[in-house]
Protein backbone atom coordinates (compact mmCIF):
# COMPACT_ATOMS: atom_id res chain seq x y z
CA UNK A 1 0.00 0.00 0.00
CA UNK A 2 1.60 3.62 -0.99
CA UNK A 3 1.67 5.99 1.46
CA UNK A 4 -1.24 9.13 1.80
CA UNK A 5 0.60 12.24 1.94
CA UNK A 6 -2.34 14.13 3.73
CA UNK A 7 -3.12 17.52 6.45
CA UNK A 8 -5.89 19.46 7.62
CA UNK A 9 -5.87 22.90 9.63
CA UNK A 10 -7.70 25.33 10.01
CA UNK A 11 -7.82 29.62 10.12
CA UNK A 12 -10.21 31.57 11.69
CA UNK A 13 -11.40 34.92 10.49
CA UNK A 14 -9.95 38.19 11.39
CA UNK A 15 -11.53 41.60 12.10
CA UNK A 16 -9.09 44.68 11.88
CA UNK A 17 -9.46 48.08 13.70
CA UNK A 18 -6.58 49.18 11.87
CA UNK A 19 -7.71 48.99 8.52
CA UNK A 20 -5.51 47.86 5.76
CA UNK A 21 -7.04 49.64 2.39
CA UNK A 22 -4.28 50.41 -0.49
CA UNK A 23 -1.35 48.47 -2.18
CA UNK A 24 1.77 49.64 -3.07
CA UNK A 25 2.16 46.58 -4.91
CA UNK A 26 -0.69 44.33 -6.81
CA UNK A 27 1.00 41.48 -7.86
CA UNK A 28 3.08 41.11 -4.26
CA UNK A 29 0.30 42.26 -1.95
CA UNK A 30 2.15 44.59 -0.29
CA UNK A 31 -0.05 47.27 1.52
CA UNK A 32 0.41 50.81 1.65
CA UNK A 33 -0.09 50.72 5.24
CA UNK A 34 0.48 48.70 8.11
CA UNK A 35 -2.58 47.21 9.73
CA UNK A 36 -3.52 45.41 13.05
CA UNK A 37 -6.67 42.96 13.90
CA UNK A 38 -8.27 40.54 16.47
CA UNK A 39 -8.12 36.84 14.91
CA UNK A 40 -11.76 35.83 15.89
CA UNK A 41 -11.53 32.64 18.23
CA UNK A 42 -14.52 31.26 17.82
CA UNK A 43 -14.99 27.36 16.25
CA UNK A 44 -18.07 28.22 13.86
CA UNK A 45 -15.88 31.33 11.95
CA UNK A 46 -13.11 29.51 10.16
CA UNK A 47 -11.90 27.71 7.22
CA UNK A 48 -11.01 24.12 7.17
CA UNK A 49 -8.81 23.05 4.69
CA UNK A 50 -7.52 19.77 3.46
CA UNK A 51 -4.45 18.69 1.40
CA UNK A 52 -3.70 16.15 -0.87
CA UNK A 53 -0.41 15.26 -2.65
CA UNK A 54 0.00 12.06 -4.73
CA UNK A 55 2.13 11.07 -7.66
CA UNK A 56 -1.44 9.89 -9.52
CA UNK A 57 -2.91 13.66 -9.74
CA UNK A 58 -2.62 15.38 -12.77
CA UNK A 59 -3.05 18.42 -12.03
CA UNK A 60 -3.46 21.33 -8.90
CA UNK A 61 -6.83 20.86 -8.61
CA UNK A 62 -9.32 23.41 -5.73
CA UNK A 63 -12.86 22.53 -4.51
CA UNK A 64 -14.36 25.62 -2.63
CA UNK A 65 -17.81 24.58 -0.31
CA UNK A 66 -17.19 21.05 -2.19
CA UNK A 67 -17.26 22.77 -5.79
CA UNK A 68 -14.40 22.95 -8.14
CA UNK A 69 -12.71 25.78 -8.30
CA UNK A 70 -10.40 27.41 -10.89
CA UNK A 71 -6.58 27.58 -10.36
CA UNK A 72 -5.84 30.61 -13.00
CA UNK A 73 -1.83 30.26 -14.15
CA UNK A 74 -0.10 32.93 -12.37
CA UNK A 75 -3.27 33.54 -10.28
CA UNK A 76 -3.22 34.08 -6.25
CA UNK A 77 -3.92 30.33 -5.57
CA UNK A 78 -1.25 29.51 -8.12
CA UNK A 79 1.29 31.63 -6.68
CA UNK A 80 0.59 30.26 -3.38
CA UNK A 81 0.57 26.91 -4.42
CA UNK A 82 3.86 27.01 -6.10
CA UNK A 83 5.55 29.09 -3.20
CA UNK A 84 4.57 25.93 -0.71
CA UNK A 85 6.32 23.76 -3.11
CA UNK A 86 9.68 25.85 -3.31
CA UNK A 87 9.87 26.37 0.39
CA UNK A 88 9.26 21.78 0.04
CA UNK A 89 12.22 21.65 -2.13
CA UNK A 90 14.26 24.36 -0.80
CA UNK A 91 13.73 23.42 2.50
CA UNK A 92 12.89 19.45 3.59
CA UNK A 93 13.62 17.98 0.05
CA UNK A 94 17.39 19.53 -0.27
CA UNK A 95 18.37 19.12 3.43
CA UNK A 96 17.04 15.04 2.71
CA UNK A 97 17.57 13.89 -0.32
CA UNK A 98 15.75 10.71 1.05
CA UNK A 99 12.16 12.45 1.46
CA UNK A 100 9.32 12.14 -0.51
CA UNK A 101 9.82 14.82 -3.56
CA UNK A 102 5.98 15.50 -2.57
CA UNK A 103 6.86 19.70 -4.38
CA UNK A 104 6.96 17.42 -7.69
CA UNK A 105 3.51 15.76 -6.88
CA UNK A 106 0.28 17.21 -8.08
CA UNK A 107 -2.17 18.57 -5.24
CA UNK A 108 -6.00 17.83 -4.57
CA UNK A 109 -7.08 20.41 -2.20
CA UNK A 110 -10.47 21.03 -0.39
CA UNK A 111 -11.77 23.76 1.45
CA UNK A 112 -14.32 24.64 3.67
CA UNK A 113 -15.88 27.57 5.36
CA UNK A 114 -18.05 26.54 8.48
CA UNK A 115 -19.69 30.10 8.28
CA UNK A 116 -22.83 30.83 6.11
CA UNK A 117 -21.64 32.57 3.16
CA UNK A 118 -25.34 35.08 5.00
CA UNK A 119 -23.49 35.89 7.89
CA UNK A 120 -21.68 38.65 4.97
CA UNK A 121 -18.29 38.05 6.23
CA UNK A 122 -14.62 37.81 3.74
CA UNK A 123 -14.11 34.21 3.63
CA UNK A 124 -10.63 35.47 1.54
CA UNK A 125 -8.57 36.10 4.74
CA UNK A 126 -9.53 32.26 6.67
CA UNK A 127 -9.41 30.73 3.21
CA UNK A 128 -6.26 31.60 2.15
CA UNK A 129 -4.46 31.35 5.85
CA UNK A 130 -5.97 27.45 6.16
CA UNK A 131 -4.88 26.57 2.29
CA UNK A 132 -1.53 28.06 3.27
CA UNK A 133 -1.49 26.37 6.70
CA UNK A 134 -2.83 23.06 5.11
CA UNK A 135 0.39 22.63 2.46
CA UNK A 136 2.76 23.87 5.12
CA UNK A 137 1.73 21.04 7.55
CA UNK A 138 1.57 18.81 4.52
CA UNK A 139 4.88 19.57 3.42
CA UNK A 140 6.78 19.54 6.84
CA UNK A 141 7.74 23.03 6.15
CA UNK A 142 10.26 23.85 9.38
CA UNK A 143 9.02 27.88 8.86
CA UNK A 144 7.63 30.09 11.20
CA UNK A 145 3.49 31.69 11.02
CA UNK A 146 5.54 34.88 10.03
CA UNK A 147 7.23 33.21 7.11
CA UNK A 148 3.93 31.56 6.05
CA UNK A 149 2.27 34.76 6.98
CA UNK A 150 4.46 35.77 3.48
CA UNK A 151 2.91 33.66 1.28
CA UNK A 152 -0.65 34.08 2.53
CA UNK A 153 -0.48 37.44 2.11
CA UNK A 154 -0.09 37.09 -1.51
CA UNK A 155 -3.26 35.06 -1.60
CA UNK A 156 -5.54 38.13 -0.43
CA UNK A 157 -3.95 40.85 2.15
CA UNK A 158 -5.69 40.11 4.97
CA UNK A 159 -5.07 36.04 4.54
CA UNK A 160 -1.78 36.56 6.27
CA UNK A 161 -3.11 38.00 9.50
CA UNK A 162 -5.09 34.77 10.18
CA UNK A 163 -2.10 32.88 11.22
CA UNK A 164 -1.70 33.92 14.11
CA UNK A 165 -4.08 33.86 16.32
CA UNK A 166 -4.77 37.18 19.13
CA UNK A 167 -3.85 40.62 18.38
CA UNK A 168 -1.80 40.65 15.32
CA UNK A 169 -0.24 43.23 13.21
CA UNK A 170 0.67 43.33 9.35
CA UNK A 171 4.09 45.11 9.16
CA UNK A 172 3.99 46.82 5.90
CA UNK A 173 7.65 46.41 5.27
CA UNK A 174 9.84 48.19 3.47
CA UNK A 175 11.57 45.98 0.67
CA UNK A 176 10.78 46.01 -2.87
CA UNK A 177 10.42 42.15 -3.13
CA UNK A 178 7.77 41.90 0.09
CA UNK A 179 10.12 39.78 2.37
CA UNK A 180 9.48 41.82 5.16
CA UNK A 181 5.85 42.69 4.91
CA UNK A 182 4.66 39.66 7.30
CA UNK A 183 2.55 39.30 10.62
CA UNK A 184 3.53 39.54 14.00
CA UNK A 185 1.62 38.47 16.82
CA UNK A 186 1.17 41.42 19.15
CA UNK A 187 -0.44 39.99 21.87
CA UNK A 188 -1.64 35.71 22.03
CA UNK A 189 -5.89 36.05 23.21
CA UNK A 190 -5.39 34.94 26.59
CA UNK A 191 -3.31 38.54 27.06
CA UNK A 192 -6.81 39.85 27.10
CA UNK A 193 -9.41 37.07 26.71
CA UNK A 194 -12.07 39.64 27.93
CA UNK A 195 -12.24 41.13 24.35
CA UNK A 196 -15.26 39.63 22.83
CA UNK A 197 -16.66 40.35 19.31
CA UNK A 198 -20.42 40.80 18.21
CA UNK A 199 -21.07 40.22 14.57
CA UNK A 200 -24.20 42.19 13.40
CA UNK A 201 -25.28 40.77 10.43
CA UNK A 202 -27.12 43.80 8.56
CA UNK A 203 -26.77 42.46 5.13
CA UNK A 204 -25.31 39.79 3.73
CA UNK A 205 -25.87 40.94 -0.21
CA UNK A 206 -22.85 40.92 -1.82
CA UNK A 207 -21.37 43.88 -1.62
CA UNK A 208 -20.45 46.49 -4.98
CA UNK A 209 -17.37 47.24 -4.96
CA UNK A 210 -14.98 44.72 -4.40
CA UNK A 211 -11.76 44.92 -1.64
CA UNK A 212 -9.45 44.30 -4.42
CA UNK A 213 -10.72 47.26 -7.03
CA UNK A 214 -11.76 49.86 -4.40
CA UNK A 215 -8.52 49.95 -2.67
CA UNK A 216 -6.90 50.43 -6.30
CA UNK A 217 -9.20 53.23 -7.36
CA UNK A 218 -8.64 54.79 -3.49
CA UNK A 219 -5.34 54.39 -4.04
CA UNK A 220 -4.88 56.19 -7.72
CA UNK A 221 -7.43 58.95 -6.55
CA UNK A 222 -7.40 59.82 -2.99
CA UNK A 223 -6.01 62.58 -1.46
CA UNK A 224 -6.87 61.82 2.42
CA UNK A 225 -5.23 58.20 1.64
CA UNK A 226 -2.14 60.05 1.40
CA UNK A 227 -2.80 61.51 4.96
CA UNK A 228 -4.08 59.07 6.71
CA UNK A 229 -0.70 56.63 4.93
CA UNK A 230 1.85 59.44 6.21
CA UNK A 231 -0.02 60.80 9.44
CA UNK A 232 -2.29 59.00 10.52
CA UNK A 233 -1.87 55.22 11.03
CA UNK A 234 2.17 54.81 12.23
CA UNK A 235 0.95 56.47 15.20
CA UNK A 236 -2.43 54.84 16.02
CA UNK A 237 -0.22 51.40 15.30
CA UNK A 238 2.18 52.38 18.01
CA UNK A 239 -1.01 53.52 20.10
CA UNK A 240 -2.89 50.70 19.95
CA UNK A 241 -0.31 48.19 20.59
CA UNK A 242 0.00 49.45 23.49
CA UNK A 243 -2.97 49.91 24.01
CA UNK A 244 -3.59 45.92 23.24
CA UNK A 245 -0.19 45.51 25.58
CA UNK A 246 -1.61 47.75 28.99
CA UNK A 247 -5.21 46.19 28.42
CA UNK A 248 -6.57 49.98 28.11
CA UNK A 249 -10.15 49.51 26.76
CA UNK A 250 -11.02 53.12 26.36
CA UNK A 251 -7.70 53.73 24.19
CA UNK A 252 -8.27 50.58 22.03
CA UNK A 253 -12.12 51.82 21.47
CA UNK A 254 -11.69 55.38 20.41
CA UNK A 255 -8.51 54.29 18.03
CA UNK A 256 -10.52 51.31 16.76
CA UNK A 257 -13.65 53.75 16.11
CA UNK A 258 -11.84 56.21 14.62
CA UNK A 259 -9.88 53.74 12.05
CA UNK A 260 -12.84 53.08 10.80
CA UNK A 261 -14.41 56.07 10.21
CA UNK A 262 -11.49 57.08 8.08
CA UNK A 263 -11.55 53.86 6.57
CA UNK A 264 -14.98 55.05 5.05
CA UNK A 265 -13.63 58.40 4.64
CA UNK A 266 -11.23 57.48 2.29
CA UNK A 267 -13.71 55.08 0.56
CA UNK A 268 -15.96 58.24 0.25
CA UNK A 269 -13.16 60.28 -0.92
CA UNK A 270 -12.41 57.78 -3.71
CA UNK A 271 -13.40 59.01 -7.37
CA UNK A 272 -16.05 57.39 -8.30
CA UNK A 273 -16.74 57.44 -3.97
CA UNK A 274 -17.38 54.16 -2.52
CA UNK A 275 -20.07 53.50 0.21
CA UNK A 276 -19.68 50.41 2.06
CA UNK A 277 -22.04 51.20 5.46
CA UNK A 278 -25.97 51.73 4.85
CA UNK A 279 -28.69 52.97 7.19
CA UNK A 280 -28.60 50.33 9.68
CA UNK A 281 -24.63 50.95 9.82
CA UNK A 282 -25.07 54.21 10.71
CA UNK A 283 -27.61 53.66 13.02
CA UNK A 284 -25.80 51.07 14.44
CA UNK A 285 -22.70 53.69 15.14
CA UNK A 286 -25.57 56.23 16.40
CA UNK A 287 -26.41 53.53 19.02
CA UNK A 288 -22.68 52.64 19.83
CA UNK A 289 -22.00 56.37 20.32
CA UNK A 290 -24.79 57.26 22.73
CA UNK A 291 -24.43 54.20 24.86
CA UNK A 292 -20.52 55.08 24.93
CA UNK A 293 -21.99 58.92 26.00
CA UNK A 294 -23.65 57.58 28.67
CA UNK A 295 -21.23 55.36 30.49
CA UNK A 296 -19.00 57.91 29.85
CA UNK A 297 -20.97 60.56 31.80
CA UNK A 298 -20.90 57.71 34.31
CA UNK A 299 -17.15 57.64 34.97
CA UNK A 300 -16.91 54.83 33.92
CA UNK A 301 -14.79 54.80 30.32
CA UNK A 302 -15.83 53.72 26.94
CA UNK A 303 -17.86 50.18 26.56
CA UNK A 304 -17.66 49.35 23.11
CA UNK A 305 -15.85 50.22 20.14
CA UNK A 306 -17.98 49.79 16.52
CA UNK A 307 -15.60 48.68 13.29
CA UNK A 308 -16.80 47.92 9.43
CA UNK A 309 -15.06 46.59 6.87
CA UNK A 310 -16.27 46.69 3.10
CA UNK A 311 -19.52 46.12 3.56
CA UNK A 312 -22.25 47.13 5.79
CA UNK A 313 -22.16 44.55 8.68
CA UNK A 314 -20.49 45.86 12.00
CA UNK A 315 -18.41 44.24 14.15
CA UNK A 316 -18.70 45.56 17.94
CA UNK A 317 -15.65 44.76 20.73
CA UNK A 318 -16.46 44.48 23.84
CA UNK A 319 -15.38 43.21 27.07
CA UNK A 320 -17.43 40.22 27.73
CA UNK A 321 -18.87 41.77 31.54
CA UNK A 322 -20.78 44.24 28.93
CA UNK A 323 -21.47 41.55 26.13
CA UNK A 324 -24.80 40.79 27.34
CA UNK A 325 -25.87 44.50 27.71
CA UNK A 326 -24.88 45.45 24.34
CA UNK A 327 -26.25 42.22 23.08
CA UNK A 328 -29.92 43.14 24.27
CA UNK A 329 -29.14 47.02 23.06
CA UNK A 330 -28.74 46.34 19.50
CA UNK A 331 -31.58 43.48 19.77
CA UNK A 332 -34.26 46.45 20.91
CA UNK A 333 -32.88 49.14 18.49
CA UNK A 334 -33.26 46.75 15.42
CA UNK A 335 -35.54 43.73 16.28
CA UNK A 336 -35.11 40.19 14.75
CA UNK A 337 -37.38 39.29 12.07
CA UNK A 338 -39.42 36.53 10.97
CA UNK A 339 -38.27 34.73 8.36
CA UNK A 340 -35.08 33.68 6.47
CA UNK A 341 -31.66 34.41 7.87
CA UNK A 342 -31.35 36.93 5.10
CA UNK A 343 -33.54 39.21 6.89
CA UNK A 344 -32.94 38.92 10.07
CA UNK A 345 -29.92 41.14 11.78
CA UNK A 346 -27.95 38.33 12.74
CA UNK A 347 -25.87 38.57 15.81
CA UNK A 348 -23.04 36.79 16.67
CA UNK A 349 -20.88 36.69 19.69
CA UNK A 350 -17.43 35.52 20.24
CA UNK A 351 -18.05 32.00 21.00
CA UNK A 352 -21.58 31.62 20.76
CA UNK A 353 -24.18 32.39 18.30
CA UNK A 354 -26.88 34.63 20.13
CA UNK A 355 -30.44 33.75 19.59
CA UNK A 356 -32.18 36.58 20.55
C1 LIG B 1 -8.81 44.83 6.52
N1 LIG B 1 -10.13 44.90 4.42
O1 LIG B 1 -7.79 45.32 7.02
C2 LIG B 1 -9.49 45.65 5.43
C3 LIG B 1 -10.54 46.55 5.97
C4 LIG B 1 -11.44 45.41 4.12
C5 LIG B 1 -11.59 46.64 4.91
O2 LIG B 1 -8.41 43.55 4.09
O3 LIG B 1 -6.93 42.49 -2.51
O4 LIG B 1 -9.72 40.99 0.81
O5 LIG B 1 -7.18 40.27 -1.36
O6 LIG B 1 -5.49 41.93 -0.57
O7 LIG B 1 -7.48 41.29 1.95
C6 LIG B 1 -10.03 43.42 2.48
O8 LIG B 1 -8.99 43.26 1.60
O9 LIG B 1 -7.91 42.36 -0.28
C7 LIG B 1 -9.47 43.96 3.71
P1 LIG B 1 -6.83 41.72 -1.21
P2 LIG B 1 -8.52 41.83 1.06
O10 LIG B 1 -9.29 43.74 6.91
Amino acid sequence: MSTVYQATASAPVNIAVIKYWGKRDTKLILPTNSSLSVTLDQDHLRSTTTSRADPSFVKDTLWLNGKEDEIKPGGRLATCISELKRLRQATVENEDPSAPKLSTYKVHIASYNNFPTAAGLASSASGFAALVASLAQLYALPVSPSTLSIIARQGSGSACRSLYGGFVAWQEGVLPDGSDSLAVQVAPQSHWPEIHALICVVSDDKKGTSSTSGMQLTVETSTLLQHRIKAVVPQRMKDISKAILEKDFDTFARITMADSNQFHAVALDTEPPIFYMNDVSRAIIAVIVEYNRLSLANGQGYKAAYTYDAGPNAVIYAEEKNIKEIIQLIVSFFPQREGTFKDNLGVFAQGAEVNA
